[in-house]
């Protein structure tokens, strides 16, 4: 179904020369002339069955006796070509222990030597070439990749090592897909589909030439541009494929190319061939018909090609003869052909190397000194009559180097040492393809190594190359999914390859800082994310500091009260001699402006950045300035209750009761202060209150604030102010009715009120603020409570010593006058 041959015709025409050389040369096999036979395969596997069995007998007949064929020993069989054919012929072969080389059979399965003991190659094993393909995908990062394999060993086993080798690095496959072996218009168009549909742009394809072409050809209708294809070494060089009107899609194409040989005199010898120096030779008269396209008189070779095999769906039917007749005096200088084409002489020179690692072979066994021998009592084989096995021992130790000084060794399992050349498809001045060497791979000792020379000189198949042409191109990408940017973790997505996976932005306060991170990482505790999320960064501190309005308002606030406390002591001090500052213990209105204030100033301790000690001091602080306000401020109620029963007395009596009454205010406060004191003392040894971060509520803020330690005994400790306060209010409502100097009594109930309606309204705003605000309304209470005691208590009189002297005597306060303001 395939056309003529023309590379396989080289081949064989190689391999003819190989043995002229042979024979003519006379370090090799002095007095032995090689012969050969050729036998067609038709590249299946049935001819290729018959061919090796009809070798054997030596006849048409399919009963090998091959030791005893016409006259000459057989010697071994080069071959077949394609895996397939030489798996098939091999195990025919090795039934009997006969040597078969292959030159272009890379299957890795026929390095097995107990399938095929008696099978050596001068082409390397394919592992090594799908582990440079695996190498060389790893090489340019690209991770989605479709694989196309020809339907035969080549292209399974290849394939299959390729992928073994690249799933194993994170490498995904988008696509499988089979070349029929067997012509069929609609699993190549499925192909097509396939490679379509797939955004994978890369191609890794596996197959010869041969099977190869009819996709091509449907890839060249259906216009797939954009892929790059990663070629086996069957077809990287093959002018079946690489036609330059392929260019548009199947240029920047890279392949392996085992090494190449420019076979001396080739050229001419393959010039040299003509139907009339090989009458019987239906091989060179299906060459020149097919070559010129006429037919050759009275030849029953058919025109082009095997007429048995009538394939439906292509050129169907059997191939029409041309009715030119061949005349003999075609010129085959005039044509380009494949057969007459030595620049890429790879397979080629594989021929040549079997040739004469058979003919080494020989000449070893022939050159062998007897009673030195390897075989039994140090024996030599016959080269006249030799058994196979013993020409396989001699085949399994082959070691010569070639005219290329290329040393050729065939190692234990009948493989040679891999080295492959990197080739890159480009086009060159004349519009042809070129096969351009981009590096080199070669299997080393331990390991192997590729070597890619220069990335600029690669041409690349890329949608930008009509543009830009002058630029050095880029590699292509071939991904399933765009990595996941930093900021952002791989998410695997069910059901589908590793490689196409989701991007999944890291939540706040994670990050990740590569790309395609599995994971995203919390930051420190001190750190959030900043909004790509791809780095930590410290967090924003929050308190109520002083530079800003709120802290500023509020101490001026504080420090303006403060002074308002201290003007009304020193307005006490000029006038301590007047009735209204007597009437009241000097002492204890003294302490009432200290506590007061040292309430006003706590507020200094609440704005600023939270310390320890701040901490710690505030609310003690607070709690025993109130304390000490309102234990004074009770004593004074406490007195104003007994002033009026004592205001019976007399004189005398009156001083002893109001100096008694004087100590017994001190006492009370004294003892309040004490009992405030231990329960501080207690608070700050126990639990004390402590610097804390606070990041519940905010993933970007810190808010630095004071954790109080112990609820209890902050409660406890302002629990009691809580009880001073209500015993003063109680006092003072009781004393309000009773006459008194300047209506003390109703100003310090007046007073007590505004303290509780004050706190009472700032429990729930302290509970439903966050942050710095719930410091803000801390100081606010503390202003507002500060400020109302000191307007009720202190001001009235200030007032009075101040503006009204007149009503500053002794009568007045002592309420015996009428003209009190009721
Ligand atoms: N091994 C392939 C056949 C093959 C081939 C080629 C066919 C190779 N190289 C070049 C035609 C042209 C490599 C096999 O089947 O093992």
């Amino acid at each position: 179904h395939k056309k003529f041959n023309f590379r396989g015709f080289r081949w064989a025409r190689a391999m003819i020369h190989a043995i002229q050389e042979v024979n003519n040369r006379l370090d090799i096999l002095p007095n032995i002339t090689l012969g050969y036979h050729i036998y067609d395969t038709c590249f299946t596997t049935s001819k290729t069955v018959e061919g090796t069995l009809a070798y054997l007998t030596g006849q048409n007949e399919t009963m090998p006796n091959f030791r005893c064929s016409a006259g000459a020993p057989l010697v071994a069989v080069i071959g077949a070509g394609g895996s397939t054919l030489t798996i098939a012929s091999s195990r025919i072969v090795g039934l009997y222990y006969f040597p078969e080389v292959g030159y272009a059979s890379s299957c890795s399965v026929l390095s097995d030597k107990y399938q095929f003991p008696s099978f050596l190659r001068t082409i390397p094993n394919d592992n090594h070439q799908s582990l440079a393909m695996a190498e060389l995908v790893r090489h340019f990062g690209w991770v989605w990749i479709g694989t196309i394999a020809a339907d035969d060993d080549y292209g399974k086993y290849g394939i299959k090592y390729f992928k073994q080798n690249v799933e194993k690095s994170g490498i995904c496959i988008a696509f499988s897909e089979t070349i029929p072996k067997i012509f069929s218009r609609e699993k190549i168009l499925a192909v097509v589909e396939a490679i379509k549909e797939s955004t994978a742009n890369i191609i890794v394809v596996y197959s010869s030439d041969i099977d190869l072409s009819p996709l091509m050809e449907e890839i060249a209708n259906s216009n797939i541009t954009g892929k790059t294809w990663i070629a086996s070494e069957a077809w990287v060089t093959s002018a079946l494929i690489a036609k330059p009107e392929y260019f548009s899609f199947l240029g920047g194409t890279i392949g392996f190319g085992v090494r190449r040989g420019d076979i001396p005199g080739l050229k001419d010898f393959l010039l040299d061939v003509h139907p009339d120096n090989a009458a019987s030779d239906d091989l060179t008269i299906e060459f020149w018909q097919t070559a010129f396209n006429c037919t050759w008189p009275n030849s029953t070779v058919p025109y082009n090609t095997d007429f048995r095999i009538n394939v439906t769906g292509r050129e169907s039917g059997v191939h029409p003869v041309s009715d030119q007749l061949c005349t003999g005096k075609e010129k085959l200088e005039d044509i380009k052909n494949t057969y007459l084409d030595v620049s890429e002489l790879r397979i080629t020179y594989n021929v040549y190397k079997a040739v004469f690692t058979v003919a080494h072979a020989l000449n070893n066994l022939d050159t062998c000194v007897e009673g030195n021998g390897p075989f039994p009592k140090n024996s030599c084989a016959i080269i006249y009559d030799f058994e196979p096995w013993q020409l396989m021992y001699y085949l399994k130790n082959v070691k010569f180097t070639t005219f290329d000084n290329e040393l050729v060794k065939i190692d234990d399992n009948g493989d040679v040492y891999a080295s492959y050349d990197i080739i890159n498809w480009q086009l060159n001045e004349t519009g042809e393809i070129s096969f351009v060497k981009i590096g080199i791979y070669n299997d080393t000792k331990d390991g192997h190594e590729m070597k890619i020379y220069n990335n600029d000189s690669i041409f690349w198949n890329t949608p930008t190359l009509k543009v830009i042409i002058s630029l050095p191109l880029l590699p292509p990408r071939s991904v399933c999914t765009e990595n996941c940017q930093p900021g952002a973790r791989k998410g695997i997505r069910h059901g589908v390859p590793a490689c196409c996976f989701v991007c999944i932005p890291c939540a706040d306060g994670e990050i990740s800082n590569k790309t395609d991170a599995r994971e995203c990482f919390p930051c420190p505790d001190d750190y959030c994310s900043n909004t790509l999320k791809n780095e930590c960064v410290l967090k924003e501190v929050e308190f109520l500091a002083y530079d800003e309005a709120l802290g500023t308002t509020l101490v001026a606030v504080s420090l303006f009260g403060a002074c308002i406390v201290l003007s009304v002591t020193i307005v006490y001090r000029i006038h301590r001699d007047t009735a209204v500052v007597k009437a009241n213990d000097r002492g204890l209105s003294f302490l009432i402006q200290l506590s007061l204030v040292i309430t006003l100033l706590t507020s200094f301790l609440f704005v600023g950045k939270p310390k320890e000690w701040s901490c710690q001091i505030r609310q003690v602080t607070l709690a025993l300035g109130f304390s000490l306000c309102l234990s004074c401020i009770l004593g004074k109620t406490i007195a104003l209750l007994l002033t009026y029963r004592g205001s019976k007395l007399n004189a005398a009596e009156k001083h002893d009761h109001i100096s008694m009454q004087s100590f017994h205010q001190k006492l009370l406060v004294l003892i309040s202060m004490i009992i405030e004191v231990c329960i501080c003392t207690a608070y700050l040894t126990c639990i004390p209150p402590y610097v804390y971060k606070n990041m519940e509520f905010q993933n970007v803020k810190i808010i630095l604030e004071c954790n109080e330690g112990s609820i209890e005994f902050l409660c406890t400790m302002f629990g009691f102010d809580v009880f001073l306060a209500v015993l003063c209010f109680i006092t003072a409502f009781i004393a309000r009715k009773l006459p008194d100097n300047f209506n003390e009594a109703k100003f310090i109930t007046f007073g007590m009120l505004v303290f509780f309606i004050v706190w009472i309204s700032f429990v729930p705003a302290y509970l439903s603020t966050r942050g710095k605000f719930k410091v803000v309304v801390e100081i606010f209470a503390i202003l507002a409570s500060s400020f109302g005691l000191l307007g009720c208590i202190f001001l009235p009189k200030r007032y009075i010593i101040l503006l009204k002297p007149e009503r500053n005597t002794e009568e007045i306060i002592s309420g015996k006058a009428t003209t009190n303001d009721n």
